[in-house]
């Protein structure tokens, strides 16, 4: 019989979205921003937080459970563990930090080609634009490859700032986008076999 509920309305569902990154590119601010719709001073995050979170797309709106995980170097060997079964990677940078690219480049690349992540899109959240130093989102693809992601998946680059909000909208409407073009593109392929 089938899910029939998932197969005729799949934004019904809560779709599980990660959000890693490297210690201090602002995920977990990210994160708060978007639950309490405010900024909130943060500490580093040694484990993970978690919050469901509903989030207007098209004429309605869709419910996240989005995680974040810490970023620290001993830390990042767990992505793994969450980002199995994931439905989309929210790869936070720290746009203002030039120094870190290559790491956060080198970190993106690598969890995005774990065999279990093959194809889930990514979304690149080039953080903290409301300094004037930060990249924008253009040069932050360009600086991390985003274009050399595997050819199977989708991902895109937004500008964006926990401290004013700006960006997040815009961004998660297009992880949502890219959730739901996966999802059929995985259905029809079955239904082929
Ligand atoms: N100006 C500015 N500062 C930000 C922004 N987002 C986060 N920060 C600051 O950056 C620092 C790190 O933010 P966190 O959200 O804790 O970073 P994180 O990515 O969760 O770090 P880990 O938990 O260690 O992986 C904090 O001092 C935040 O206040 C932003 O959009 N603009
Ligand atoms: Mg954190």
């Amino acid at each position: 019989m089938g899910n029939q509920l998932t197969d005729m309305a799949p934004g019904l569902q809560a779709v599980h979205v990660v959000v890693i990154g490297l210690d201090s590119a602002g995920k977990t601010s990210l994160l708060y921003r978007l639950k309490l719709r405010e900024f909130v001073e943060t500490i580093p995050t040694k484990g993970f937080n978690t919050e469901r979170i509903r989030v207007p797309v098209g004429s309605g709106s869709s419910s996240f459970q989005v995680w974040d995980v810490g970023g620290q170097e001993k830390l990042r060997p767990l992505w793994r563990s969450y980002t199995r079964r994931t439905d989309g990677l929210v790869f936070v940078v720290d746009a203002a930090e030039a120094d870190r690219m290559e790491e956060a480049k080198a970190e993106l690349h690598r969890i995005s080609r774990a065999a279990e992540n093959q194809g889930v899109p990514v979304l690149v959240l080039a953080n903290k634009q409301d300094l004037d130093r930060a990249a924008p989102a253009s040069e932050v693809e360009k600086l991390l490859s985003v274009q050399e992601l595997s050819s199977s998946t989708l991902h895109h680059t937004q500008g964006c700032s926990a401290l004013d909000g700006r960006g997040l909208q815009p961004g998660l409407e297009k992880l949502y986008e890219m959730i739901l073009k996966r999802k059929k593109m995985l259905r029809r392929s079955k239904k082929k076999r």
